[in-house]
Order: C-alpha cells, then structure tokens, then sequence
C-alpha cells in the first residue's frame, strides 16, 4: 500500500465565484460573469454554494473530516469594487473573518488573489490584454499582503492558461472570442508579468509565508509515437497550455523551442505578440522566487496530426463524445483512444499527473515545491439517502493520490493535495449539475451531507495510507 508523508495537506479547493454566492451583497463590485452567466448559461452565480454566509459550516465539517487546508480566494472586487480606487471595508471585513475561522478549525487557508474573476470595470478595457491591468493587479496583491498578515500561503493566479484558452479559444469565459491564438498567448504572457511583479514585490517587502503560482497542467501524448506528425502536433498543444507559462515561471524567457512552436501557430492563424524587453526584465527577476508550484491536474489528452480548419466545440451539458477540439496548424484531441473519460470527455488518467510532475522537476529544476492545488472528478451525483455513493470519485482521487506518492518516491517535493472541490459548488461553464465536492450541497436548501468520498478522504488523511 502506499503512503503519503506525515505532514502531508489534505485539503479542499474553492473559489470566491463558485462558492461564496452574494454577488452584490455589502458593496461588492460587479464582475464579467454576472451578465455572461445570464446571457449565454442556464444559470447564474445566485445562490452558488453560500459560502459567504456558510463558511463556518463548510469551515466546520473540514475539520470534521480531517481536512487541514482550504483554497479560498479574495473576490479583488469585495475590496476594489472597480478593481482600483476606492477600497470596501465590508470586504475586508469577510476575508478577515473568514481567514480567522479556517486558523480557529485548524484549516490553513491557501489564498488566490485571482480566481478567474476580474471587475467588470477592468475586464471592460480588456482584462489581461490591456496592459494598464498589470499595475492595478500589482496594486490590490499588494494591498492584500499588507492588510491580511495572517495569511501564510499566497497564489497570485489561477490557471492563467485556462483563462486565456477559456476567453479566446474556446470562447466559453466572457468575452467569449473564439480561435484567436494571438490573444490567448498575449493574455498568458501579460497575467505571467503581473504575477512576477507582485512576488517581486512580496519578497522585496520582505512579508512572512509564502507565495506561489497555481497552472494547469494537462499532459499531452501523441496518438501515435511512431508518427512525427503526431509527435510534432502534441508538441505544440504542450506549448499552448503548459510550456509557455512554466517557461515564463522557471525560466524567465520563452526557450527557443517555445518560441518557435509560438511563431509556426501564429504564422498559420495570424497575429502577432507584444512582448517587451522590460516584461523579461521582471519575469527574470522572479523565476526563482516561487515559493511554490500548484498544479491543477484533471486529464490529459491524446493528439493527433490534423490538416484543416479549427473547430472547438465545448461540451458543458456533459454529452458524452459531444465536444471537439481542432486547431490549424497544430492538431486534434484524439476522441478514438483506448482510454476512460468522464461525461464532459475529460480523460481520466492518473499517470499523467505523476508524469506531469516528474516533467516539472526535470524540465524546471528551479522549482521548489508542489502542491496539487485541484484534482477531482466531476460527475452528476446521485443524492439519496443524504448521501452519494461516490465510489467513482474515490477511485478517481485514490489513483491520483498513488500518482502523487510515487512521485514523491522518485524524488519530487510534493508537499499537499486539494481536492476539488471541498463542497459542492457550480462549475465555470457547465453549471451546477457538474459536481465535484466531497460534501453534497442542496442548493436550495444550502443544507450539507458528507458523501461517501468524505469519509474515506478522512480514513487517508488520519492514516496516510492510501486505501
Ligand atoms: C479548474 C478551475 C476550477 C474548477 C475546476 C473544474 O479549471 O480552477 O475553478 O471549475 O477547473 O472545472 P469545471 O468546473 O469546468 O468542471
């Protein structure tokens, strides 16, 4: 049987969006998503999971069932309604409080200055891809660092790759652009030079704990790897939503390799990247000063050579083989391949987290840490009995977790694991029949039941042993 270290997190993930509910509630400013989520989804983030009012429930049963961390992140407009200027007590106020509860329940709080959820005002004027964004984010991660000292875990962004992948590939996040490949690298590098600058500043001020980045980091296999074509088409996916950011983080600079793989996509679909010699000045100066590394881990994907236009179909009501995903002049996701996925077509593949992990310490020898800040199985539980047999989501975390340990054993720092999510919560772009948490949230009731994943989550999380 396997084993996890002693001092090992076991934690739950959450984000301010999808969890804490109370979108105009005591000054908090408006975010892109409110007028997204009604014009173009099924629902909204009314009532989510409540989580502004329920915390020291959720807080609670955390501590109940042996959870010792949580990932929350600061909603930046419950403190700069506009993302600048004018700062909102009654916000503050909530993180304070909610800070001081998961230290009461013996939770660490892990804190996301950026979870997806840019003010309205700056998503407005072009979210990442206006560059006046950079100082304003520097602004609020530094206005949080001075006002939350209690905090001892920092995490600039959430998946800065998803975010661009989301708003202008896949066109599923607000603005919703679809297969602008010049604006997804843009919106990478750009967020990456605002992270570097606020660690850069973290450390300059010398403030206690920690601070990190939190990627994901879906691996990339080819299809075939005899067939170069396949070989070459999976390289430049990896580039796409893994190489481009972890060289900005580690490196400091864009390889050569990367860079090239950039030029041959934006040669085929257009555009053109604005990236300055004082963004590598920053970017330099914080390549090794990531304290940490969260890596966000559900799938991966099979690639295969593909010669035509790009198409992507997003699969958010979970048919399952509804969703396709195409881009010219790089390749195709394989959906003919031998391998299990859930009903929204994510591969479930627990060897490419290890793989992913073992990438890192190899290609990025720099990095210091690893926490595996998201993992989990998002199915459309069915709740009876006050519960949910979840044996699927046990098997899918237990066989992650083993990924995790033999890690370790081949010498990676890994230092804790989040599930997503703690409790239910709704999903970005698939609502809120897409469940992941280890507690069943009734939302309308807002009442909780721990499934069954949370009664074996907490026999590993006392035991260590992987069972
Ligand atoms: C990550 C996000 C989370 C969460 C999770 C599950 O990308 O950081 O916020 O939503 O994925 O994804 P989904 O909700 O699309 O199933």
């Amino acid at each position: 049987m396997k084993t996890l270290p002693e001092d090992f997190i076991f934690g739950g993930a959450t984000a301010a969006y999808q969890a804490e509910g109370a979108t105009q509630e005591d000054g908090k400013g408006p975010v892109a998503w409110d007028s997204y989520l009604k014009e173009n989804y099924w629902y909204t983030a009314e009532p989510a999971s409540d989580f502004y009012h329920k915390y020291p429930i959720d807080l609670q049963l955390a501590k109940e069932f042996g959870v010792n961390g949580i990932r929350v992140s600061i909603a930046w407009s419950r403190i700069f309604p506009n993302g600048y200027g004018k700062v909102n007590q009654k916000g503050i106020d909530f993180y304070h409080k909610l800070f001081e509860e998961c230290h009461k329940h013996g939770v660490e709080p892990f804190v996301t200055l950026h979870h997806f959820d840019t003010p309205a005002t700056l998503h407005k004027k072009g979210d990442f891809l206006n560059r006046d964004i950079i100082e304003h984010f520097v602004n609020y991660a530094q206005f949080c660092f001075e006002e939350f000292p209690e905090v001892n875990y920092w995490t600039t962004f959430n998946e800065i790759g998803p975010i661009g992948d989301s708003q202008y590939l896949v066109g599923k996040f607000p603005p919703g652009i679809k297969y602008d490949l010049a604006k997804v690298f843009q919106s990478h590098h750009n967020m990456m030079v605002a992270h570097a600058k606020a660690i850069k500043s973290f450390k300059d001020k010398g403030y206690s704990g920690e601070i990190g980045i939190v990627h994901s980091l879906p691996m990339k296999y080819p299809k075939d790897p005899n067939k170069a074509a396949d070989v070459r088409a999976t390289e430049l996916e990896d580039i796409i939503h893994n190489r481009f950011i972890l060289d900005a983080t580690y490196k400091g600079e864009y390889s050569d390799f990367t860079m090239e793989g950039v030029d041959h996509i934006l040669s085929v679909n257009g555009g053109e990247l604005d990236l300055r010699e004082e963004d590598f000045q920053a970017l330099r100066a914080a390549k090794d000063l990531n304290d940490f590394l969260g890596i966000n881990y559900y799938m991966s994907d099979w690639i295969e050579a593909f010669d035509g236009e790009t198409e992507i179909t997003h699969n958010g009501r979970g048919k399952k083989g509804s969703s396709k995903y195409q881009i010219k002049g790089v390749g195709r996701r394989a959906m003919d391949v031998d391998v299990p996925r859930n009903d929204w077509d994510w591969i479930i593949y627990p060897q490419g987290l290890y793989d992913q992990i073992m990438r890192v310490k190899r290609d990025y020898p720099n990095y210091k840490k690893i926490y595996i800040t998201e993992n989990g199985l998002g199915y459309k539980d069915d709740f009876i009995n006050d519960t949910v047999e979840d044996h699927a989501r046990i098997d899918y975390v237990k066989r992650h977790l083993e990924a995790v340990s033999d890690a370790i054993t081949d010498g990676a720092n890994v230092q804790g694991y989040f599930i997503w999510s703690l409790m239910d919560v709704f999903s970005w772009s698939n609502g809120y029949e897409k469940r992941y948490g280890l507690f069943y949230v009734d939302f309308e009731t807002q009442k909780r039941y721990p499934k069954k994943s949370a009664y074996w989550y907490k026999k590993i999380a006392e035991t260590k042993v992987i069972d």
